[in-house]
This record gives C-alpha cells, structure tokens and sequence, in this order.
C-alpha cells in the first residue's frame, strides 16, 4: 500500500473569482470550493484514482484538523492521522482566475518529532512517499534523518527541505522547474544532471506544458500535447502519483515516465487531482512522447 505522508496538511480554500485578480480591487468569488489539501493528499487522490491501494497520512490539529478528517472521509479516501492537542491545520487560499492560480499558503503547525514518530510507526512496512513543505520549525536535519530512515520512495518539497533530501540520498525527488531553479542556480537539464552526479536521487523534474524529465542512471525526456488547462494546482503531484504507480506495476522507468505527464496533463485539464479521471490520464498516455534526452 503507498502512503503519501503530507508533512504539513491544510484545507484548501479554492475561490473563482469574477475578475482577475488586482492588488487593491474589490473581487466578487463566483464558486468556493473546500477539500483536505497538501501534496500528499493530491497524490493519494491520484493513486487511488489509478487503481492503487492508498492511505493518505498526516498530523493534523484542531477544528481544521477535525474538518480536513471529515473531507477526506467525504471523498472516500482512508487516512491515518495523529492528532495534536494544541494549533490548528492550516489554510491555503487558492485563488483560480481563467485556470492562473495564486496561492497564499499559511506555515503550518508546529509539532515535534513524536507526533511523526507515531504516525510513522503506524505506517510501517507500507511505501512511504514524502510530500509537500515541512512544519515550521521542523529541523531540517530531523527531515534528513526521516529520509534516511524510512527511505521513502520519492520526496516531494522545494527549498532547503528539497537540498536535504537529495543529501539525505532520497531515491527520487520531483521538483518543477521553478525549484531546480532555487536549489541548482538554473532550470535546465544539465543542471539536474548535475545534482544526480553529485547526490546520486533520480530526479523527476515536472516542466507544465513542457512534459517532464527523468534523470537517472538514463535521462528521459517526455512531451505531451496541450491541453486547456483548467486548473494546474496539483499537476505536479499528479504525476509523481502517475509516475510511482507505474512503477510500481512494473513498467520500466520511460513508461512510467509517460503515464506520470498523462496524469499530470489530465489533472490540469480537467480541473485538478479531485477531478482527474482514469480514462483521461489513458489517453492522454497514447499522445505522449517519450526520447532519451540529449
Ligand atoms: O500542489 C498543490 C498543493 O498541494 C495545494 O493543495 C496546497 O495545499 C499546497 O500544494 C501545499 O504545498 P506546500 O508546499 O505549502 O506544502
């Protein structure tokens, strides 16, 4: 069974608005939308979706956190959950504007390694995937220690988090582009070459509209069609659900690398992870294009 573990869940707060967004301007919301959110979850919804068995864990605090249990069970989702006693679960606006998200992304609350440690200890002996930013004040070496430990399948996160990770030696992580950027100085190939010579992780590097690339022991390009996009938050979680459950049904890694793009690309057209159907990931699957990279 995959656990995707959201190291800091929220509920996402989805608000279309009746004009694109301007700094000063009144806005009237024409649709709100809430759901447990996180990457986590994103990629739990996807691997469900899939077919796969899948327990999405976190910690979660206070009536938020009562709220996110309750809209994760509404979905039919199962969740392994470890419950602080003090804080709240955070809140993430995420404004949609003609398919253009803006997020406004809250920290997140505090807790220390014991709350983890049980919710670990329930999980044990299941594939653990890593996902989304760290709570605040989690050391970054008790992230690295986790990775190490564990040995997730795949860690999920940006910044610093996303530098220990690949020096903790996490199998694989998937940054987009914007944080290949952050932690390799620049978005191109030869840069997450670079970081899988130097730390050894296969990279999954999520590019939009690009497709994506794989950098391993090989290096896999994969281009898919454009696809209307009507709403891109998630995608990338799409396709490390995409890219893991194919895996992990034992096709090699070009092909697992093709499937990851369809899901992504599905997710964003059809409106995000809790929209994403089979059917559409499987077509778009016949459209991608898979090369070896040069
Ligand atoms: O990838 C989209 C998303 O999963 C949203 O659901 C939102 O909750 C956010 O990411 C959380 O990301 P963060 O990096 O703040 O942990």
């Amino acid at each position: 069974m995959f656990v995707p573990l959201t190291l800091n869940p929220a509920i996402d707060r989805i608000l279309r608005l009746d004009q694109p967004l301007q700094p000063g301007e009144l806005h009237r919301v024409t649709e709100r939308r809430e759901q447990a959110g996180g990457k986590g979850v994103n990629v739990a919804r996807a691997l469900r979706t899939l077919g796969a068995e899948v327990t999405a864990a976190g910690v979660l605090a206070g009536f938020n956190g009562q709220k996110f249990a309750a809209l994760l069970a509404a979905e039919g989702l199962a969740g392994q959950h470890v419950f602080l006693d003090r804080g709240e679960t955070r809140e993430c606006q995420i404004v949609l504007r003609e398919g253009h998200p803006t997020e406004i992304n809250e920290a997140g609350v505090p807790h220390d390694a014991s709350a983890l440690e049980r919710l670990l200890t329930a999980c044990a002996g299941h594939t653990l995937v890593l996902c989304g930013s760290l709570p605040p004040g989690m050391p970054l070496e008790a992230f690295g220690a986790l990775i190490h430990q564990q040995a997730p399948a795949a860690a999920d996160t940006s910044g610093p988090a996303l530098r220990t990770a690949l020096e903790a030696g996490a199998a694989l992580v998937k940054p987009n582009e914007a944080e290949l950027r952050q932690i390799a100085g620049s978005a191109e190939l030869e840069a997450a070459r670079r970081l899988r010579e130097r730390f050894g992780s296969r990279l999954l590097v999520t590019r939009g509209a690009q497709g994506a690339w794989l950098v391993g022991q090989e290096t896999w390009e994969a281009r898919v069609p454009r696809v209307d996009v009507a709403n891109p938050v998630g995608a990338g979680d799409c396709t490390l659900a995409g890219f893991l459950w194919a895996e992990a049904q034992g096709l090699p890694e070009q092909e697992a690398l093709a499937w990851a793009v369809a899901c992504g690309s599905a997710s964003a057209l059809q409106g995000g992870p809790t929209a994403l159907t089979r059917q559409a990931a499987e077509e778009l699957r016949q459209a991608v294009e898979v090369s070896r990279a040069r």
